[in-house]
């Protein structure tokens, strides 16, 4: 099994930490539509402020590296502040669904798990007031509704999609989540891992997805289901979801433990 076919996260300098604020920056200036506010936001966000923070002088890679891992923490801050519940991602007409749709996971095709239907079953946990697992025919019985939107993965390629199943924020009512929880995990089939943000997990864009493109999703594309968030980057959508629990503690995610930003916000 080709178990790190993503490169790990590229030696960290001064100069990737610089990268790393510009590129927070100019998100600050996508989002925010102040003036003021922006200017503020821009401003307080800078390596200097973040050496006093973290009492060194940046001069050596571990202290660069412990800064980055502020500025990343920082983001997740930064972002989960700028993320607007209500903001809808772009959507799109079916004709632009791209085709055929790319497949990535931190394996290659030919070890695609083959999920048994009949014998899955989707667990919850964490702090939700019914615990019973759920059936495929189950979340099918649910209001389903469909998107077409872009999906964007970190590796440096976007694919527009069509996916259809239930929204997530009913299936956590439908299962007495406590959403004033911080956190839901995520534990996939293939030992996959990660977690999302309670906004995000409420977001009427959040979809458990069951289908692509009119059909069941295929195996590759994260059978029997998958998050699909258009508001976050690839890594953060789990397929073959086998078991999501509500959580006060940051359960971290496969490629996040690595050094991948862990608010992950497209
Ligand atoms: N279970 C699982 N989910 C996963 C991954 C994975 O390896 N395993 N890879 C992630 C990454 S990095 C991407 S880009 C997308 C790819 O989804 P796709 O195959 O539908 O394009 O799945 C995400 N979810
Ligand atoms: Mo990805």
């Amino acid at each position: 099994m080709k178990l790190f076919r993503r490169p790990p996260l590229p030696a960290l300098s001064a100069l990737d930490a610089e990268a790393a604020l510009t590129e927070a920056r100019r998100e600050i200036g996508r989002r925010i539509e102040a003036p003021a506010r922006r200017a503020f936001l821009q401003r307080s966000l800078t390596l200097g402020g973040l050496s006093m923070l973290s009492g060194c002088s940046l001069s050596d890679s571990a202290s660069v590296e412990a800064a980055l891992g502020r500025v990343s923490r920082f983001n997740d801050g930064v972002q989960g502040w700028l993320f607007d519940p209500t903001r809808l991602a772009p959507t799109y007409p079916a004709s632009m669904i791209t085709r055929p749709f790319p497949f990535n996971a931190y394996y290659g095709e030919d070890e695609v798990r083959v999920v048994d239907a009949d014998r899955w079953r989707l667990d919850v946990g964490g702090l939700v007031a019914d615990r019973r697992p759920w059936t495929l025919a189950a979340l099918r019985a649910l209001p389903q509704h469909e998107q077409i939107t872009r999906h964007i993965c970190v590796e440096g390629w976007s694919a527009i999609g069509r996916w259809g199943g239930v929204r997530f924020s009913d299936f956590l009512a439908r299962v007495g989540a406590d959403t004033t929880a911080k956190y839901v995990g995520f534990r996939c089939a293939d030992d996959y891992h990660t977690s999302i943000d309670m906004p995000t997990a409420l977001h009427p864009q959040t979809l458990l997805a069951l289908d692509w493109d009119g059909a069941p999703l295929p195996p590759r594309y994260g059978f029997p289901v998958k998050l699909r968030m258009p508001t976050k980057l690839g890594y953060k959508n789990p397929k073959h979801i086998q078991a999501l629990f509500v959580t006060n503690t940051n359960p971290g995610g496969y490629w996040e433990d690595q050094g991948y930003n862990w608010f992950g916000g497209s």
